[in-house]
């Protein structure tokens, strides 16, 4: 065993050199303790925000960008309501912002450089959502030109100087569409119409998909043509494999966007996912032991066919939401599996992941499917679709096309078996109703901000308004909150595909006084996402391969962490946030960059081979090194843990044969 011991230090050694011949990133300050003792599993109301929290995001550790639609919102900006603002955590101030044209129902995501992108929504419009006389904005009460076609980007700051601009490429006319970030950080812009509506139509379906920075006319998209009437917001994934998943009314498929070849899956069993039935969706952690394998979860919806929905007499806030889970794992198999179902049916709720690798899910409804988000309607749009407007129907609830708000948060937690995947232990509920056009995105501190809900064509509030155009804004605490955070020493400012590892330092008060829980210990990316009509777009969970090196004697250990895996597909270039969790209890999340930071192809380096684990009882008995534990990266063990033990088996041959 002794020789053993020489051969680990020899190894290690010469691992250590290979990884100092190339250039590293900076590393960061460890991330400190929260400064707030709430009560876990509780809401808070923080404030009150200055536009209405149609799409949120989490542009800087401390700052959340607000997107509304245009409407008469108490704060102004220029002498008119504003329609964006600023929230800076700290010190809970905001600043109204410049979104310039109509940001009503438009996507989001982030390019690889870190400028984020809002894409698309509604024409110029005055009073309770009516077309405006002019698109051209310079009239009152608004001044909102025409966003339909519209590219908005911003470059988030610290210091209050960032505001949109309008990019001078724009888009085909695109009401509700979807972002996706690239491989090499530039976006693809899939779907919308160019009128709106509760649900599309042939008259005004924009069944494409082009790209940002451009790169010629838009492309027809099959799944998107052929699935009318409920075709708006298209939930879409970039896949490891490359390819992106289209999930689109009951049909799926997945798209090869460099060779324009679509091919399509299962239809989705139970239920409507996309909007407005808003199904909660998410693709699960991406970890070591499922080999970086994407799966996308659905829960809830409505089961509602294409003909149904524009059905004469259709009371839509009496039509109950599905209960329904399942799974698709698109690049192993074509066909979904039934999950374990939501606690209660519901619509519009968020899925947000926790960065412990469980999954938080709040928001929505019970009853009905989502509140019409058009108010005005086209005469020709009127017959098409046979429903008038945007809740004045006599049935609705005040505007709500939704009703009995679920305010209580649910835990799935993808690791535990099925049957016992969802929990509500420990979470109370919220006081605040959060319908259509509410949002939510986690925060640095691994607590979730929660935002908006406003199913009215305009500001709307008072007391007997049930569903009021809502400025409430919430934290929620998850368990782990007041927990002393792990506080790991060492992690780096820019990550890349492939390359050296690097080393983190974590010490006894990290492992809770004992550092047998090094083993159940993890370094995971995510990217937050842009939040809106219950799709975080881009949000994504990359756990890091990591083995480590620790020691009984003082409570300590190394952690050794690869760098991303060798494929951009898997998370695309663009800004994030790092943890280190420790039995559940997540860091302080640190902003990093992945990739170059730049748009464009991404270096894949080869993998550098990683230390087997080893816990090592006293250093200076040889005797004593419990060892090798091979066991890498163990905190979400899943179906695939094979993997991980197939691999350990094959490092234990090769230290043992030499
Ligand atoms: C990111 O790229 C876009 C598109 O080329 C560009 O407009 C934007 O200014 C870039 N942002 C930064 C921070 O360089
Ligand atoms: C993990 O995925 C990579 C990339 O797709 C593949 O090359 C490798 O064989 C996979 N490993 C296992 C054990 O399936
Ligand atoms: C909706 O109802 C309100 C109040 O009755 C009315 O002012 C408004 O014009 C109606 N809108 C439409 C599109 O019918
Ligand atoms: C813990 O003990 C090991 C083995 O003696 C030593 O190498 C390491 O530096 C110690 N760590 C700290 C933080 O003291
Ligand atoms: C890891 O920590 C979590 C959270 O405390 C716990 O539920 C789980 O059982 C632990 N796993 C192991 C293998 O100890
Ligand atoms: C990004 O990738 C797409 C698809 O492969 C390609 O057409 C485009 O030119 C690339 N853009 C950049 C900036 O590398
Ligand atoms: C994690 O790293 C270990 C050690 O380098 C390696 O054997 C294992 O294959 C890696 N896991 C994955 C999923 O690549
Ligand atoms: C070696 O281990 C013994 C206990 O077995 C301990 O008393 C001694 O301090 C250790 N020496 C070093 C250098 O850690
Ligand atoms: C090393 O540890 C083993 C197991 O605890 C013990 O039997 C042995 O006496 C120790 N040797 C020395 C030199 O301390
Ligand atoms: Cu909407």
């Amino acid at each position: 065993m002794g020789r053993l011991l020489r051969f680990l230090g020899s190894l290690s050694v010469s691992v250590t050199l290979v990884g100092l011949s190339q250039a590293q990133a900076a590393t960061l300050p460890a991330p400190g303790q929260p400064t707030h003792t709430p009560v876990p599993g509780s809401f808070e109301i923080i404030g009150s925000s200055y536009v209405s929290a149609q799409q949120i995001f989490l542009g800087k550790p401390d700052k959340v960008y607000f997107i509304d639609k245009v409407e008469g919102n108490p704060t102004l900006i220029d002498g008119h309501p504003a329609w964006a603002s600023e929230w800076t955590l700290g010190s809970n101030t905001q600043r109204a912002m410049d979104a310039v044209t109509n940001t009503f129902c438009a996507g989001g995501n982030v390019l690889g450089n870190g400028t984020w992108l809002n894409v698309g929504g509604n024409q110029a419009v005055t009073y309770g959502g009516q077309p405006a006389s002019n698109q051209v904005g310079n009239g009152g009460p608004y001044f909102d030109p025409d966003g339909r076609n519209s590219i908005r980007l911003l470059t988030p700051c610290e210091d209050g100087s960032c505001d949109w601009f309008l990019s001078p490429f724009q888009t085909l006319q695109r009401w509700y569409p979807t972002l996706e970030t690239l491989e090499n950080g530039t976006m693809i812009i899939l779907g919308g119409c160019t009128n709106g509506g509760y649900v599309n139509d042939a008259g005004q379906d924009n069944p494409t998909y082009e790209f940002f920075p451009p790169q010629g006319p838009a492309i027809q998209s099959p799944i998107l043509a052929r699935t009318l009437p409920v075709n708006l917001f298209p939930l879409t994934w970039l896949l490891p494999s490359g390819k992106l998943l289209i999930q689109s009314n009951w049909a799926t498929a997945t798209l090869d966007y460099k060779n324009n070849i679509e091919t399509p899956l299962d239809n989705i069993p139970d239920a409507v996912r996309v909007y407005p039935a808003s199904a909660g969706n998410l693709m699960l952690p991406l970890t070591p032991a499922n080999n970086w394998t994407a799966t996308i979860l659905f829960c809830g919806g409505s089961n509602i066919q294409p003909n149904g929905w524009t059905a004469p007499g259709f009371i839509i806030p009496t039509f109950p939401a599905s209960t329904s889970c399942v799974r698709l794992t698109p690049d192993v198999s074509s066909s979904y599996t039934e999950d374990d179902p939501l606690p209660e049916a519901r619509v519009m709720a968020s899925f947000i992941a926790l960065p412990d690798g469980t999954v938080l899910n709040l928001n929505g409804a019970g009853l009905g499917a989502t509140s019409l988000s058009l108010f005005f309607v086209r005469g020709d749009l009127m017959t098409a679709i046979g429903t008038a407007g945007y809740g004045n129907d006599s049935w609705a609830i005040g505007h709500s096309y939704a009703d009995k708000p679920v305010l209580t948060p649910a835990i799935y937690n993808p690791a535990t078996p099925p049957g016992s995947r969802w929990s509500r232990n420990g979470y109370s509920a919220s006081t605040v109703p959060r319908m259509y056009h509410s949002s939510a995105t986690l925060l640095p501190d691994g607590s979730v901000f929660v935002s908006g809900s406003n199913p009215n064509p305009d500001y709307t509030v008072g007391p007997t308004v049930t569903y009021p155009s809502e400025y409430r804004t919430e934290i929620l605490y998850p368990l782990y909150y007041n927990q002393r955070r792990p506080q790991p020493q060492g992690l780096l400012a820019q990550y890349t595909y492939g390359g050296p590892y690097f080393n983190v330092q974590l010490n006894s008060d990290d492992f809770f006084g004992n550092v047998q829980n090094v083993q159940n210990t993890s370094v995971v990316i995510i990217r937050t996402g842009f939040s809106t009509h219950a799709m975080n777009m881009g949000q994504r969970f990359v756990q890091l391969n990591s083995t480590y090196t620790a020691y009984r004697q003082n409570n300590t250990a190394t952690l050794h962490v690869s760098q991303l895996p060798p494929n951009p597909a898997i998370l695309a270039p663009g800004p994030a946030y790092i943890f280190v969790v420790v039995n559940g209890v997540p860091s302080i999340g640190l902003p990093i960059m992945v990739g170059s930071g730049q748009l464009g192809t991404q270096n894949i380096l080869p993998v550098a081979e990683l230390i087997p684990s080893s816990l090592v009882e006293q250093t200076n008995n040889t005797s004593n090194v419990q060892s090798p534990i091979t066991k890498t990266s163990g905190t979400f063990v899943s179906s695939c843990s094979t993997l991980a033990w197939l691999s350990a088996a094959g490092l234990f041959l090769f230290v043992l044969a030499s």
